[in-house]
């Protein structure tokens, strides 16, 4: 039980530390202004004053119950919370996925949805790492032993050799490490508390521990005439994932054996001081009658070629795939939560019971019931192939439904009781215990594009089937500019300031049909006339139409597809005059950057981009895609994020003039020759500052994340105790 037990804490500790960030605690957080103005600086060169990351994702769903599309939705909060996703995408059952989703930089875990077509959803917690790589379903019941790895013989190994003689272990609480191949001359014998760790290959005559451990490790392949376990509290024979172990005589163990891995044995008796726990794939491979007097947990595939009997000692629970091949008879009881197979007759005896929880099934052929069978949490499956025999005192209760499809041969009066149920009708699914299910799901589809109408956002339309939205469906990301470009400005980054929430409308292929924008501008801190637009990393002939732009002065022209004209790639200008968009009835300079000054409402612009052929996600790149200004009316005056491209019309003669460092045949654009930036974007609320104060100044980490180049205080936009000095920013009227 140790690994589930540990996986759990594991899973709980993780989502503990989720509640905080990876900054230091708010009440360490003390202004520490360490320049007196952003022009001050100190950046390293490759910094690019990113406030988010690219996590790739490598998704698989295998075994999952519905042959169908199932919503992949990711969240980086938790999504029990009123969040939306940042990113939402289609896997198949047995496909792949593999993406880039783009994140605010410091999320520490990320929390993917599952949904499936049936309606049902489950959450997975990841830490956030470069890559992402999870299989959904497969683990539903095999516990995640794969993340605890475990020892080798290159570590921990006090004694390493290899077998060349009979080997007696025996120097207390020493590890000894055996390698190489084992040529089945020479047998070991552990005492005194020694631990043997076998990583070769090869046959081995006798393993006996007396008192001690015995592991074999990833690996390790190791044939075994006769293993003996002898009966002590410490005793124990490890087998860990990868490695495999072969039991060619009978295997009688008195003390604790732990399968990872692939265990094999000829013949089985579970004495009543063993405690057998099997989470891979464990064995008896003759038909030898197997017994079982002691405790049995499996979390993996169980599998008895012959006749078994579980004895009245003996605490058995299948929490996976437990097979007997031929007729089992139990006296104990048996709490089974996945998927039981008999293969022959199944003899419950009087006073044994046949416990069964949350959506389990059993099958047999045929059935002879004295005991009981009882059901608990949502419905299970008990169903009977042939024959069942139920005599006076057999009982099936509470939450069970009773499948015998050719009728119960002899049964008592009294026989279903507390709501258990004689039908063949409970749907379950097929899932990586449960090879076979029973029934079948319907999936509805009205239009018939291989998504469930439960998870089609576009039910009646084929060629639509999600929306994925960036940053989230009820969140913006902010875009806020200097407009001196190629002088330095003042660093209030409010020149021009806009908010944009991207909505990608998916086909069932995960293609992009529709680019959907809404531009929110809020701010104009300067006097220039700028205009605003955005390059896809796409061939302009893939869009077959633009809609929801303004042309105010006629000095933007577009193809018939409403991209820019003179463009290689899809560039859409969403206004070519943002002082038309934010018009200034104030009488004041400036729009909402004064505090003090009247507050001009914010200009809100829905542009939707459709594509003449559907594009992949990956070909479309990342949100907010290549945002820019143009400055003043000069077209080819265009300011971007650092490190972004320049489009087609810009400028080239500007790049290394005046303060601006661009060399646009490297990836050095857009920043100073000491690495500043003319724009800033962050991704889930930015007050930007008051006209003419310094980023710096009103945000007290931006100058130690910026010289950090971007490791410390990686949020440091977060209104949190201590970061934000409230009267430098902007404050609506
Ligand atoms: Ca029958
Ligand atoms: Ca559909
Ligand atoms: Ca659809
Ligand atoms: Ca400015």
């Amino acid at each position: 039980m140790h690994s589930l037990k540990k996986s759990l804490f594991a899973l709980s500790l993780i989502a503990a530390l989720g509640a905080c960030k990876e900054d230091e605690p708010a009440s360490q957080a003390t202004p520490i202004n360490t320049v007196a103005s952003t022009m001050d600086l100190n950046v390293p060169v490759d910094f690019n004053f990113e406030t988010t990351e690219q996590v790739n994702l490598d998704l698989n769903i295998e075994d999952a119950p519905l042959a169908s599309k199932y919503l992949l939705k990711v969240y980086t909060t938790n999504p029990s919370a009123a969040a939306s996703p940042v990113f939402s995408s289609f896997i198949d059952n047995g496909a792949n996925l593999q993406t880039a989703i783009s994140i605010p930089s410091g999320v520490l875990q990320l929390y993917l949805v599952m949904q499936a077509p049936d309606g049902s959803s489950f959450l997975t917690i990841l830490p956030k790492t470069n890559t992402i790589s999870h299989t959904f379903y497969q683990a539903k019941y095999k516990n995640q032993i794969e993340s605890f790895g475990g020892p080798d013989c290159n570590n921990g190994c006090d004694n390493s050799m290899t077998l060349t003689s009979n080997l007696q272990a025996d120097d207390e609480e020493d590890v000894y490490c055996i390698t190489g191949t084992y040529n089945g001359n020479y047998s070991i014998t552990v005492k005194d508390e020694a631990i043997v760790r076998l990583c070769g290959t090869g046959n081995i005559p006798n393993i006996t521990i007396n008192e001690g451990e015995v592991q074999i490790v990833s690996g390790a392949d190791v044939v075994v005439t006769n293993f003996n376990i002898n009966s002590d509290s410490d005793n124990e024979l490890v087998v860990y994932q990868g490695g495999s172990l072969t039991i060619t005589n009978w295997f009688s163990p008195n003390a604790d054996v732990t399968n990872y891995g692939t265990m094999n044995v000829a013949a089985l008796n579970v004495n009543s001081n063993c405690d057998l726990e099997n989470y891979g794939t464990f064995t008896v491979t003759t038909t030898n009658f197997t017994t079982f007097n002691g405790d049995v947990e499996n979390h993996g595939t169980f599998t008895v070629s012959g006749n078994a009997s579980i004895n009245g000692g003996s605490d058995f629970k299948n929490y996976c795939g437990l097979y007997f091949n031929g007729n089992l008879q139990h006296n104990g009881d048996i709490e089974c939560r996945a998927y039981t197979k008999v293969g022959g007759k199944w003899t419950i005896n009087g006073g044994a019971k046949h416990k069964m929880k949350d959506g389990a099934m059993a099958v047999c052929e045929d059935l002879l019931l004295n005991g009981r069978i009882e059901g608990s949490g949502s419905t299970s499956l008990f169903k009977v192939l042939d024959r069942t025999d139920a005599n006076g005192g057999a009982q099936v209760k509470k939450n069970v439904e009773f499948c015998d499809a050719n009728g119960i041969e002899t049964q008592p009066n009294n026989l279903f009781r507390n709501g258990a149920t004689e039908s063949c009708s409970l749907v379950l699914p097929v899932d990586a215990c449960n090879p076979e299910g029973n029934g079948q799901p319907q999936v509805q589809d009205a239009d018939s594009d291989g998504v469930a109408d439960e998870l089609d956002a576009y039910p009646n339309d084929a060629s639509r089937a999600a929306d994925s939205y960036f940053p989230s469906e009820n969140t913006y990301g902010t875009l806020a500019y200097e407009d001196l470009w190629p002088a330095f400005g003042d660093y209030d980054f409010n020149d021009l300031v806009v908010d944009y929430r991207y909505q990608q409308v998916l086909n069932a292929n995960n293609e992009v049909v529709d680019l959907k924008a809404r531009f929110v501008t809020r701010a104009m801190g300067g006097s220039l006339d700028n205009g605003f637009g955005i390059e896809l990393d796409v061939a302009q002939n893939v869009v077959s139409s633009v809609s929801g732009t303004r042309d105010f002065n006629g000095i933007i022209t577009t193809n018939a597809n409403g991209t820019e004209s003179g463009q290689s790639k899809a560039v859409v200008i969403v206004y070519d005059d943002a002082s038309q968009v934010l018009v200034n009835t104030t009488g004041q300079a400036f729009v909402n950057t004064v505090n003090g000054n009247p507050s001009i409402d914010p200009d809100t612009a829905d542009i939707t981009i459709n594509f003449s052929t559907p594009q992949t996600i990956v070909s479309l790149g990342t949100a907010p895609y290549n945002p820019f200004i143009f400055v003043d009316q000069t077209r080819g005056r265009e300011v971007h994020l650092a490190g972004e491209a320049p489009t087609d019309l810009a400028d080239a003669s500007l790049f290394g003039t005046i303060d601006d460092n661009t060399n646009p045949n490297g990836d050095f654009t857009y920043k100073s020759s000491n690495n500043l930036p003319w724009a800033v974007h962050v991704v889930g609320g930015f007050d930007y500052p008051e006209e003419r104060t310094d980023i710096s100044q009103a945000y007290n980490f931006f100058s130690v994340w910026a010289q950090s180049g971007g490791v410390s205080f990686q949020t440091w936009y977060d209104d949190q105790p201590g970061y934000i000095n409230a009267s430098d920013l902007y404050i609506a009227q």
